[in-house]
């Protein structure tokens, strides 16, 4: 076994008995390496934040795990059934939709999940740039292969703001509303975004990445000065910092559950949850399309999760892409 295998059995096994003090002799005899190789994985384990105490004739302790999205960690109180089981961890990453799209074009499973600590070019919609500093969000990509035709996709979109939101709620209390069609906003700024990619042939997809921005603990100043007004953190909204992992597995078993759903009863359930969550509907708004702005009020979104807008005419548009500002309250 790699060293890197044995340093896990000893985290293993040290969860396993959480609070207690096992010793260096135990822990060699079980997992069959020598002592001097106990000791060295718990100096490994120590450095990548891992409080473990260590007493001369009682052994060694798991005091505290770092709140770190470590896969092994993840996997350790994972919900889902395949989605994030196949998790790729990187400490830090330029995009973790650039890197789940290598993945998928060289054949990742559906549920493949990329996950990074920080990212130095993370991404938004029409080449914007996403600010991404390490362990204070939660920047992932999700390789998804939905069985439906492409002009579908963007309903996905919205089944992850739903997603989000439910995670968020059930794990702060905190209630993000959704700004059509890829923002969630707390306090009403941005607390998260999402960018979906697509590669597909005119009737079929190959894949989606499904790329969610979710911060977590960013203080103001690590927004920069032109993106601060705009937006926020659950850290600014509670008060409070938020511990990042089991967020992010109830962010993976939220995914999970709303996608299945999704295949099984399509866009109804999803459409529905969304427009509870919604903060667009019923607002006055100017909707940007590479077209042109219209402004009106945003009535609904249809069957397929598109935007309809009415404008002061009375004349209905519909919107499949493009930007909403929200202007004054209903
Ligand atoms: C989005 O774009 O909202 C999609 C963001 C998706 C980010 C995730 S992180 C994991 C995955 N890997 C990636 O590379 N991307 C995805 P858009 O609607 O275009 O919004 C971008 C705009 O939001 C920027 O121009 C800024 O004004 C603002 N912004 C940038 N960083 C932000 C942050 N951390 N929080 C709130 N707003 C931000």
């Amino acid at each position: 076994m790699g060293i890197e295998g044995s340093k896990q059995q000893v985290l293993d096994y040290l969860r396993r008995h959480r609070g207690e003090y096992i010793s260096g002799e135990e822990l060699s005899k079980k997992l069959a390496i020598t002592r001097t190789a106990v000791w060295k994985h718990i100096q490994a384990l120590r450095r990548e934040g891992y409080q473990i105490d260590a007493q001369t004739r009682r052994g060694y302790c798991l005091l505290s795990i770092p709140d770190c999205l470590y896969p092994e960690e993840v996997a350790a109180g994972l919900r889902t059934s395949w989605l994030g089981r196949n998790l790729y961890y990187y400490d830090e990453v330029g995009s973790t939709n650039q890197v789940a799209k290598e993945l998928a074009d060289s054949g990742a499973p559906e549920g493949t999940v990329v996950i990074a600590e920080a990212q130095t070019g993370g991404r938004g919609r029409r080449g914007r740039s996403w600010i991404s500093p390490p362990r204070k969000g939660i920047w992932f990509s999700v390789v998804l292969r939905p069985r439906v035709v492409p002009a579908q996709a963007s309903q996905l979109t919205l089944l992850a703001a739903v997603a989000v939101t439910a995670a968020v709620r059930s794990h702060t209390g905190l209630p993000p509303g959704i700004k059509w069609p890829n923002d969630l906003l707390a306090g009403g700024r941005k607390v998260c975004g999402i960018l979906t990619e697509i590669k597909a042939e005119i009737d079929a997809i190959e894949y989606v990445v499904l790329g969610t921005g979710l911060n977590v603990n960013l203080e103001a100043t690590d927004f920069s000065p032109e993106v601060r007004p705009l937006a926020t953190s659950l850290l600014l909204e509670l008060g409070r910092p938020v511990a990042r992992l089991p967020l992010f597995q109830e962010l993976l078993y939220q995914l999970e559950k709303w996608y299945e759903r999704w295949q099984e009863e399509g866009f109804e359930p999803v459409r529905r949850a969304w427009k509870e969550a919604s903060v667009t509907l019923g607002r006055e708004v100017a909707v940007n399309s590479w077209r042109d702005v219209f402004r009106g009020v945003a009535v609904d979104i249809d069957a397929e999760g598109a935007l309809l807008v009415r404008g002061a005419g009375g004349e209905v548009r519909r919107f499949t892409s493009g930007e909403v500002s929200l202007r004054t309250a209903s």
